[in-house]
């Protein structure tokens, strides 16, 4: 029945605690704002706008999506495959509840999603299910790539997106593809990967406190 249904939850996920969700948009913002004002960024900027010379103000361009979390399993409801097996696990069962410290390493920007790439611990890998990257079709990446925080959508976007475009990026890094390196900014070592794919790799890490927990919606 539909109570039965509505046990398992959309999606289990480390929830960012609210004091660093703050802090970690705002470094977000200060990323885009930067990046929108790159010579680099404007020479590519028909990859956002479809058009040449049309300006874009990345920071209208994408809406935020809720509260920051790096979602483990999307369970919809139960509805998704090994959703129940996953609410099952033992690791799952222990943790829940219980605090963590991710560890963002980069920032990533396309014409799709915004977010944040989570390095994930070996104990976090725990909490990692079997085979979300095999999903999404990429299958020669390890387990926790697609680990990440979604900080927002362009219109229209879903921010199942988010993963599929880290996937992507970290693929083609995998086939050898070193894009093109455009400066070291305060942040970090920013490239670009052709298609409006940016990647700021963090000179240091951001930690930040989450809990293990779920979301109902
Ligand atoms: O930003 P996200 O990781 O992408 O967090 C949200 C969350 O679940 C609630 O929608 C993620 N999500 C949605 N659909 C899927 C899916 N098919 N596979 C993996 N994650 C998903 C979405």
């Amino acid at each position: 029945g539909p109570l039965e249904e509505m046990s398992l939850p959309l999606f289990f996920g480390w929830f960012l605690l609210s004091s660093v969700q703050d802090k970690v948009r705002c470094t977000s913002m200060d990323f885009l704002k930067t990046l929108d004002t790159l010579e680099a960024f404007k020479k590519h900027l028909s990859d956002f706008t479809g058009k040449a010379e049309k300006e874009v103000d990345l920071e209208q361009y994408f809406q935020a999506k809720g509260t920051l979390h790096c979602t483990t399993k999307f369970c919809d409801y139960g509805k998704a495959p090994g959703a129940k097996e996953y609410a099952q696990n033992t690791a799952v069962k222990e943790f829940y509840g219980s605090a963590f410290e991710l560890s963002l390493s980069a920032l990533f920007v396309t014409p799709r999603t915004v977010g944040a790439r989570v390095s994930l611990t070996e104990e976090q890998l725990l909490l990692w299910p079997a085979d979300p990257e095999e999903e999404a079709g990429s299958t020669s990446l390890p387990r926790g790539s697609r680990a990440h925080i979604t900080l927002g959508c362009a219109e229209h976007v879903e921010p199942v997106q988010t993963g599929l475009d880290l996937l992507e990026i970290l693929t083609l890094q995998q086939e050898g593809q070193q894009g093109e390196p455009i400066e070291e900014m305060e942040l970090g070592s920013l490239t670009y990967y052709g298609e409006g794919r940016w990647l700021l790799t963090l000179r240091e890490p951001i930690c930040t406190p989450a809990c293990f927990s779920s979301f109902y919606g």
